[in-house]
């Protein structure tokens, strides 16, 4: 019996593997006057792609439902727009306003080296 344990966590860190970065990223599309909401985790956000229509100004919200500190920028190229500071707490959101012409942009997480492990996303203002 003991010797089936390690077979069996070995089994699960290879599933676990598997289910992480691959998942496809969910699209929202958000009407002009409502609020972006984006749930982030280690290490996602969802939704991963935002369509924003309307342009102007949007209230962004961010809902931290990892157990790390999050934050979410965002940037049009090189130029940083601005964003949600890093925060912690399960369950906690924090939000700002942003004024966005229409374009593509990223957000991401600045934290550590999140945006790498798969902290970051698609946003596209109409
Ligand atoms: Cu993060």
């Amino acid at each position: 019996m003991l010797r089936l344990i390690p077979a069996l966590a070995l089994t699960l860190a290879i599933a676990g593997c598997g289910g992480g970065g691959d998942k496809p990223k969910r699209t929202a599309t958000v009407q002009p006057g409502k609020v972006v909401n984006v749930i982030a985790g280690e290490y996602f956000y969802d939704p991963g792609a935002l369509v924003v229509t309307g342009g102007g100004k949007f209230a962004f919200e961010m809902k931290n439902e990892g157990s790390l500190a999050h934050d979410l920028k965002v940037r049009r190229g090189d130029e940083e727009i601005g964003g949600i500071k890093p925060f912690q707490g399960k369950g906690r959101s924090e939000g700002t306003t942003l004024a966005l012409s229409p374009g593509e942009y990223e957000f991401y997480c600045s934290v550590g080296d999140h945006e790498a492990l798969g902290m970051k996303g698609t946003l596209r203002v109409e």
